[in-house]
């Protein structure tokens, strides 16, 4: 229910310095939420200006930070509902704060044209500008311009708006003495949004732009068929959407002439440009669930981390889907129960002190520098270091015969002492698992029916990455291995690996790896949780970048090669009696497009006689043992 919003000055209404007073346009009251809203066109360097809902606590005792964020979803005159009890802003709320939302340029009411995540300027150019500029003139207005406020402002946000609160950082204004970018991207080609390690994301891709760029609001897709696979199947090849599209989206035409890791994504790129050291106290938050944008809180934290000389750079990792931190209380994601409200946790625990600590001066316990959601114990955990150090094995983890997984490798065919065989040629001597992958029957990423990521009447996009494996488990083209159940826990808590040998009979691969906790066969704490087969971590390669993702290169049929990408990082405990599987696929549809198997320079032009069907194997022999390495923690008795 929206809080209608009565126009007009009145006496409650903040005190503004005299010379001030006439470059505010006068402020309207919200009725019952205790602040008094004002809008303002804020002009940005270059002359543009941005749409700006500014909202001033009534009833405060003294001067209060500025709390900013920066979106391309709308910022609206209601914002400031989000500090009414139960939403996400009310613990803040609760410090007192002069809540601050943004349009970005081109964005709803806002001046200027929006660039889908706008590449860092060339400081070189003058009256350049980005979103760094663009934070750095809001913050300098809004400290100039507000009413009661103490001089200090903060940036946050979650996914394109913590990306806009990380840009603040490369050129971050006096006045900006806290950041938390939460969920942002970093690298739209190697994680993120739009790829993964060089596998268009199409579903998510198609369905972003279309939203973003059909107009300067919110306007999502309207499809003719609610089974989303179906739809992309019928599609076809992914010229088929680009011919539909006819250039009028400027995301699109990106992701179909850059293939390849070029300058385009580069450049784009805000690892590259965090080379000063921090002075801005800055909290990275992420999701162990993220669907969306996982590998960028990571990678900001850790190019942050290389400039941070004053410890002001921490991490913050929850069991949550995109944002989930935001959203209610975070007892449960899809049928995961963390024992426990992480969500609330998160505002009340770790989000409020730390922006009342940097902006208010009211410090409790200093923040630790990494703080994780250890899922499976259910218990918050703190280390000195992400991924952590001290106490952790890296611990392989052996594909075995008959859908075994071991920590032993597999031991060498024939009699003791044989030579290993050096050359990687074709050789079916090897013990390998196989399966066909055919492009035109892709294995679903979640159950269907899949509805659209946007579908107002409910998506199951959000928890797709917990949902139980066992739909796929068993079909002819995933294959899986499982160790025995589990006679201690077996915790990790860092990055896990996938360094797997494999052949197709055709030129282009791509290969999905997860490794899933398999519950016990019969749960006696929750019995419908019996079995479940719960994605703890899933990646997926595109075979053609494993040399460079600047230069992709065919596979040469039949040939086994070596396949090793990260799963990224997982803080998960796998209790006595559960299982350890992986399971191992070459589709994920429709969130990553169709590999044609078939190797052709540029994806986005292939045509429907590309896509063929190949037989894949995976090696675990002596000399190819495919495996998963695992930050195992101590003590670690196998
Ligand atoms: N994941 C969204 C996004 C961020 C940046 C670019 C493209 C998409 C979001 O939730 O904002």
């Amino acid at each position: 229910v929206l809080v209608p919003l009565l126009v007009g000055a009145t006496a409650t209404a903040a005190p503004i310095a005299a010379p001030l007073r006439a470059q505010l346009p006068a402020p309207e009251v919200a009725a019952d939420t205790g602040y008094v809203r004002y809008n303002a066109m804020i002009p940005m360097r270059d002359g543009v200006r941005l749409n700006t809902e500014i909202f001033v606590p009534k009833r405060t005792s003294g001067k209060v930070p500025i709390l900013l964020i920066r979106t391309p979803y709308g910022v609206g005159p209601n914002a400031v509902l989000g500090t009414q009890p139960g939403r996400s802003l009310y613990e803040l709320a609760q410090d007192g704060y002069v809540f601050v939302a943004q349009d970005l340029r081109g964005r709803f009411k806002s001046e200027g044209q929006f660039v889908m995540m706008r590449a860092p300027r060339d400081p070189k150019v003058r009256n350049a500008i980005d979103e760094a500029s663009d934070a750095y003139d809001t913050v300098d207005w809004l400290v100039k311009h507000v009413p009661n406020n103490n001089g200090r402002a903060g940036i946050f946000g979650v996914s394109y708006a913590g990306w806009t609160a990380a840009m603040a950082l490369l050129d971050p204004h006096p006045a900006l003495r806290a950041a938390s970018p939460q969920a942002s991207p970093a690298d739209m080609f190697l994680g993120d949004d739009f790829h993964h390690n060089g596998a268009f994301r199409l579903s998510y891709g198609y369905e972003y732009a279309t939203m973003m760029e059909t107009g300067k609001e919110i306007e999502p897709v309207k499809f003719d068929t609610y089974d989303t696979y179906d739809w992309y199947l019928k599609l076809g090849p992914l010229a088929n959407a680009t011919a539909k599209l006819q250039g009028k989206l400027p995301t699109w035409t990106d992701f179909s002439q850059h293939h390849a890791y070029d300058e385009f994504w580069q450049k784009q790129t805000i690892v590259r440009y965090l080379t000063k050291p921090l002075t801005v106290p800055t909290l990275n938050v992420a999701g162990w669930w993220d669907q969306e944008d996982f590998f960028g809180p990571f990678a900001i934290y850790q190019a942050l981390e290389k400039q941070d000389r004053q410890n002001r750079n921490f991490l913050v990792v929850g069991p949550w889907n995109h944002g989930g931190w935001n959203r209610a209380e975070g007892k449960t994601l899809g049928k995961i129960d963390f024992g426990a409200a992480t969500s609330l946790y998160f505002r009340e625990r770790i989000q409020a002190p730390f922006f009342r600590c940097q902006l208010h001066g009211r410090c409790d316990a200093p923040q630790p520098e990494a703080l994780v959601f250890e899922s499976g114990a259910n218990e918050w955990r703190t280390y000195d270091s992400w991924p952590p150090k001290q106490g952790i094995q890296q611990r392989a983890l052996y594909f075995g015969p008959n859908g075994t997984l071991s920590w032993s490798p597999p031991a060498a065919a024939g009699a003791a002492g044989a030579a290993a065989p050096t050359a990687m040629a074709a050789d079916t001597t090897r013990a390998f698992d196989e399966f066909v992958s055919d492009p035109n029957k892709p294995v679903p990423y979640r159950p269907r029916p899949i509805e659209a990521t946007y579908d107002e009447r409910g998506s199951g996009w959000g928890a797709w990455q917990v949902e139980d494996q066992r739909f796929v488990h068993n079909r002819p083209d995933v294959l899986s291995w499982q160790t025995e159940p589990l006679t201690e826990d077996v915790t990790i808590a860092g990055d896990v690996l996938a360094e797997m040998f494999a052949s197709t009979t055709g030129s282009d691969a791509d290969w999905i790896v997860k490794l899933i906790d398999v519950y016990p066969d019969m749960d006696t704490t929750n019995v419908k949780m019996s079995g479940y087969q719960l994605m703890v971590s899933g990646e997926v390669f595109r075979a053609r970048f494993r040399n460079s993702f600047e230069k992709p290169e065919a596979l040469v049929p039949n040939q086994p090669t070596p396949v090793r990408f990260g799963l990224h990082g997982q803080a998960y405990r796998f209790k006595k009696g559960h299982r350890i599987m992986v399971q191992v696929q070459s589709s994920w549809f429709p969130v990553i497009d169709r590999n044609p198997q078939t190797f052709v320079p540029n994806i986005f032009e292939a045509k429907a006689s590309d896509f063929r069907a190949a037989a894949h194997r995976v090696f675990r022999s002596a000399d190819m043992p495919s495996h998963l390495t695992l930050p195992v923690k101590e003590p670690f008795r196998p």
